[in-house]
Protein backbone atom coordinates (compact mmCIF):
# COMPACT_ATOMS: atom_id res chain seq x y z
CA UNK A 1 0.00 0.00 0.00
CA UNK A 2 1.00 3.53 -1.08
CA UNK A 3 2.13 5.43 1.74
CA UNK A 4 -0.43 8.66 1.41
CA UNK A 5 -1.04 10.44 4.36
CA UNK A 6 -3.98 13.01 5.37
CA UNK A 7 -4.50 15.68 8.21
CA UNK A 8 -8.18 14.45 9.63
CA UNK A 9 -9.38 16.19 12.84
CA UNK A 10 -12.35 16.34 14.79
CA UNK A 11 -13.63 20.22 15.51
CA UNK A 12 -14.84 21.12 18.91
CA UNK A 13 -18.58 20.61 17.85
CA UNK A 14 -17.86 16.84 16.95
CA UNK A 15 -15.72 16.16 20.22
CA UNK A 16 -18.52 18.07 22.75
CA UNK A 17 -21.28 16.01 20.72
CA UNK A 18 -19.55 12.65 21.26
CA UNK A 19 -18.54 11.61 17.74
CA UNK A 20 -14.84 11.24 18.53
CA UNK A 21 -15.55 7.14 18.01
CA UNK A 22 -18.33 7.18 15.03
CA UNK A 23 -15.44 9.43 13.20
CA UNK A 24 -12.85 7.25 13.91
CA UNK A 25 -14.81 4.06 13.28
CA UNK A 26 -15.47 5.33 9.40
CA UNK A 27 -11.96 5.56 8.71
CA UNK A 28 -10.87 2.66 10.92
CA UNK A 29 -13.56 0.17 9.02
CA UNK A 30 -12.98 1.96 5.59
CA UNK A 31 -9.21 -0.28 5.76
CA UNK A 32 -7.25 3.42 6.25
CA UNK A 33 -4.75 3.16 9.27
CA UNK A 34 -4.49 5.89 11.77
CA UNK A 35 -0.65 6.97 12.42
CA UNK A 36 -1.16 9.59 15.15
CA UNK A 37 -3.95 11.13 17.20
CA UNK A 38 -3.74 13.82 19.71
CA UNK A 39 -6.46 16.22 21.77
CA UNK A 40 -5.86 19.33 21.71
CA UNK A 41 -7.53 22.87 22.19
CA UNK A 42 -5.72 25.23 19.52
CA UNK A 43 -4.78 29.21 20.31
CA UNK A 44 -6.38 31.43 17.18
CA UNK A 45 -3.71 32.10 16.31
CA UNK A 46 -2.81 28.78 15.52
CA UNK A 47 -6.38 27.87 14.27
CA UNK A 48 -6.11 31.03 12.02
CA UNK A 49 -2.69 29.45 10.92
CA UNK A 50 -4.75 25.61 9.89
CA UNK A 51 -6.66 28.24 7.84
CA UNK A 52 -4.72 30.69 6.46
CA UNK A 53 -6.17 30.04 2.84
CA UNK A 54 -9.44 31.40 3.98
CA UNK A 55 -8.19 34.57 5.96
CA UNK A 56 -10.07 36.68 3.23
CA UNK A 57 -13.23 35.41 4.29
CA UNK A 58 -16.00 37.31 5.66
CA UNK A 59 -16.41 34.00 8.56
CA UNK A 60 -12.72 33.53 8.80
CA UNK A 61 -12.43 35.05 12.15
CA UNK A 62 -15.28 33.19 13.66
CA UNK A 63 -14.12 29.86 12.04
CA UNK A 64 -10.77 30.72 13.99
CA UNK A 65 -12.70 31.46 17.22
CA UNK A 66 -14.44 28.30 16.91
CA UNK A 67 -11.83 25.89 16.22
CA UNK A 68 -9.91 27.56 19.37
CA UNK A 69 -13.44 27.17 21.37
CA UNK A 70 -12.37 23.80 22.86
CA UNK A 71 -10.60 20.39 22.48
CA UNK A 72 -9.76 19.37 18.77
CA UNK A 73 -8.86 15.65 18.07
CA UNK A 74 -6.34 15.68 15.38
CA UNK A 75 -5.33 12.79 13.44
CA UNK A 76 -3.01 11.64 10.59
CA UNK A 77 -5.06 8.48 8.25
CA UNK A 78 -2.73 6.90 5.87
CA UNK A 79 -3.92 4.47 2.81
CA UNK A 80 -4.45 4.24 -0.65
CA UNK A 81 -5.90 7.36 -1.77
CA UNK A 82 -6.93 8.53 1.82
CA UNK A 83 -6.50 12.16 0.92
CA UNK A 84 -9.48 11.87 -1.91
CA UNK A 85 -11.40 8.92 -0.37
CA UNK A 86 -11.58 10.69 3.16
CA UNK A 87 -12.65 13.90 1.68
CA UNK A 88 -15.79 11.33 0.03
CA UNK A 89 -16.40 10.05 3.35
CA UNK A 90 -16.54 13.58 4.96
CA UNK A 91 -18.92 14.69 2.58
CA UNK A 92 -19.36 18.25 1.37
CA UNK A 93 -18.50 21.36 3.37
CA UNK A 94 -22.12 22.43 3.54
CA UNK A 95 -24.14 19.52 5.65
CA UNK A 96 -27.43 20.34 3.79
CA UNK A 97 -24.89 19.47 0.35
CA UNK A 98 -23.88 16.71 1.87
CA UNK A 99 -25.10 13.04 0.91
CA UNK A 100 -26.71 10.64 3.49
CA UNK A 101 -24.00 7.94 4.14
CA UNK A 102 -21.62 10.76 4.72
CA UNK A 103 -20.31 12.45 7.84
CA UNK A 104 -20.90 15.65 7.70
CA UNK A 105 -24.77 14.30 6.16
CA UNK A 106 -25.08 11.76 8.53
CA UNK A 107 -24.16 13.72 11.65
CA UNK A 108 -24.35 17.52 10.72
CA UNK A 109 -26.72 20.50 10.22
CA UNK A 110 -25.13 23.54 9.16
CA UNK A 111 -21.75 24.91 7.54
CA UNK A 112 -20.38 26.53 10.78
CA UNK A 113 -20.87 23.29 12.88
CA UNK A 114 -19.70 20.69 10.51
CA UNK A 115 -17.77 18.46 13.07
CA UNK A 116 -14.69 17.27 10.98
CA UNK A 117 -11.71 19.01 8.90
CA UNK A 118 -9.87 17.14 6.13
CA UNK A 119 -6.97 18.29 3.82
CA UNK A 120 -8.09 19.00 0.33
CA UNK A 121 -4.99 17.72 -1.40
CA UNK A 122 -1.61 16.26 -1.07
CA UNK A 123 0.11 19.67 -0.61
CA UNK A 124 -2.21 21.12 2.07
CA UNK A 125 -2.37 17.73 3.25
CA UNK A 126 1.51 18.09 3.86
CA UNK A 127 1.28 21.17 5.41
CA UNK A 128 -1.29 20.56 7.73
CA UNK A 129 0.18 16.96 8.92
CA UNK A 130 3.73 19.67 9.54
CA UNK A 131 1.66 22.18 11.56
CA UNK A 132 -0.25 19.91 13.51
CA UNK A 133 2.28 17.02 14.32
CA UNK A 134 6.22 16.58 15.22
CA UNK A 135 7.77 13.91 12.80
CA UNK A 136 8.04 11.77 16.03
CA UNK A 137 4.30 11.94 16.99
CA UNK A 138 3.76 10.00 13.60
CA UNK A 139 4.19 5.97 13.74
CA UNK A 140 4.93 3.85 10.70
CA UNK A 141 4.01 0.31 11.00
CA UNK A 142 2.61 -2.70 8.36
CA UNK A 143 -0.93 -3.75 10.20
CA UNK A 144 -1.79 -7.50 9.31
CA UNK A 145 -4.94 -6.28 7.73
CA UNK A 146 -3.02 -5.20 4.91
CA UNK A 147 -2.48 -8.59 2.68
CA UNK A 148 -6.36 -8.25 3.63
CA UNK A 149 -7.06 -5.00 2.54
CA UNK A 150 -4.94 -4.49 -0.61
CA UNK A 151 -4.36 -7.76 -1.69
P1 LIG B 1 -13.96 22.12 4.06
O1 LIG B 1 -13.97 22.08 5.58
O2 LIG B 1 -15.02 21.24 3.49
O3 LIG B 1 -12.59 21.86 3.49
P2 LIG B 1 -13.51 24.93 3.41
O4 LIG B 1 -12.05 24.62 3.44
O5 LIG B 1 -14.05 25.62 2.21
O6 LIG B 1 -14.39 23.60 3.62
O7 LIG B 1 -13.90 25.80 4.68
C1 LIG B 1 -13.37 25.50 5.94
C2 LIG B 1 -14.46 25.61 6.96
O8 LIG B 1 -14.95 26.95 6.99
C3 LIG B 1 -15.69 24.75 6.70
O9 LIG B 1 -15.54 23.41 7.13
C4 LIG B 1 -16.73 25.48 7.47
C5 LIG B 1 -16.32 26.94 7.32
N1 LIG B 1 -17.06 27.55 6.21
C6 LIG B 1 -16.88 27.33 4.88
N2 LIG B 1 -17.72 28.06 4.15
C7 LIG B 1 -18.47 28.76 5.03
C8 LIG B 1 -19.53 29.70 4.91
N3 LIG B 1 -20.00 30.06 3.72
N4 LIG B 1 -20.05 30.20 6.06
C9 LIG B 1 -19.57 29.85 7.27
N5 LIG B 1 -18.58 28.98 7.45
C10 LIG B 1 -18.04 28.44 6.35
MG1 LIG C 1 -10.87 22.98 3.46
Amino acid sequence: AELERTFIAVKPDGVQRGLISEIISRFERKGYKLVGIKVVVPSKEFAGKHYHALKDKPFFNGLSEFLSSGPVVAMVWEGEGVITYGRKLIGATDPQKSEPGTIRGDLAVVVGRNIIHGSDGPETAKDEINLWFKPEELVSFTSNAEKWIYG
